[in-house]
């Protein structure tokens, strides 16, 4: 495939100014995701991120299961596949024998908020070196469409055809709010991927959370809000505005914790 470049024809130099390329992080393949789905869009700021610290040689993932199961298709740095939830036990061991390598996992809120809650809880608190990218499309993608723990009250998925009965499923968890308790985290944010303005946030905090990293100062978490228009049943276009009229009143954006030291960097 070839790589998708667009550049202005002549800058006032007379020399070819490159504006948007494929960040080398990313592979040039394609991938496996819906249109619509943000899950790319995720993967595209973390490579950029990668390429801007100039950490492609010594950064590490660690895949989940779910949609997301292939990432390690779609980097072009060193990945590792985990049971699903256990990656932020993986990154651990990674991080530990590696500490000179940036870690980061990347999880759906089924991995991360289901299955792997006591080793997400646990890496926070304490204070592993890693960073955790949480993709929250409050579903379970990959397996059609059952109801995740973010899923939102009322919301119908194959497993709540209803609607999520909260006297029934309880409430959804606010996995940022919840996290940014606990001792050992440096750096919780949650940010969203619905529209452009959004998108360059999500961004700013990734890079801020794999800095926080470098610099040593403990566990680092980004929330991204996504979209699953094919288990929503909605087009695209719909389901950002979904993301945006329903999700976000519910997990709000912000950032949940900061360390003084986060600040100064
Ligand atoms: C031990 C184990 N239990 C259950 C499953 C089935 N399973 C695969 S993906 C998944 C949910 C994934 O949802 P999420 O993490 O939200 O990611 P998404 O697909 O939405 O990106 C489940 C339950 C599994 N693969 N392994
Ligand atoms: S099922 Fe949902 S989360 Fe999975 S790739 Fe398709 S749109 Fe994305």
């Amino acid at each position: 495939m070839a790589t998708p470049v667009m550049s202005q024809p002549m800058s006032m130099s007379g020399i070819e100014e490159v504006v948007f390329q494929r960040p080398q992080a990313l592979s040039e393949v394609f991938t496996h995701y819906c249109p619509g789905c943000t899950h790319g869009i995720a993967h595209r700021l973390i490579a950029e991120v990668i390429d801007e610290l100039g950490i492609r040689e010594r950064t590490i993932g660690v895949a989940p299961v779910g949609c997301a199961v292939f990432a390690y298709n779609y980097f072009e740095v060193d990945f590792a596949e985990a049971a699903h939830g256990r990656a932020p036990a993986m990154a651990t061991g990674i991080k530990r024998v590696q500490p000179d390598h940036v870690v980061f996992t990347y999880q759906g809120d089924g991995d991360l908020a289901a299955i792997g809650t006591a080793e997400i809880i646990h890496a926070a608190t304490r204070g592993e070196n890693i960073t955790t990218i949480f993709i929250n499309n409050a579903i379970y993608g990959m397996t059609s469409g059952q109801m995740a723990p973010t899923t939102l009250p009322g919301q119908k998925t194959t497993s709540t055809p209803f609607g999520r009965d909260v006297e029934l499923a309880g409430f959804p968890l606010r996995m940022a709010e919840l996290l940014a308790g606990l001792s050992g985290s440096a750096y919780i944010v949650r940010r969203s991927l619905h529209d452009a303005r959004a998108v360059n946030a999500a961004r700013r905090a990734i890079k801020t959370a794999f800095q926080v990293q470098l610099a040593g100062l403990g566990f680092s978490m980004v929330e991204l809000l996504s979209t699953c228009p094919t288990n929503w049943g909605l087009t695209p276009v719909e389901a950002l505005a979904w993301v945006r009229d329903n999700m976000i009143p519910y997990y709000p954006l912000g950032d949940y914790k900061v360390l003084e030291e986060v600040k100064r960097l």
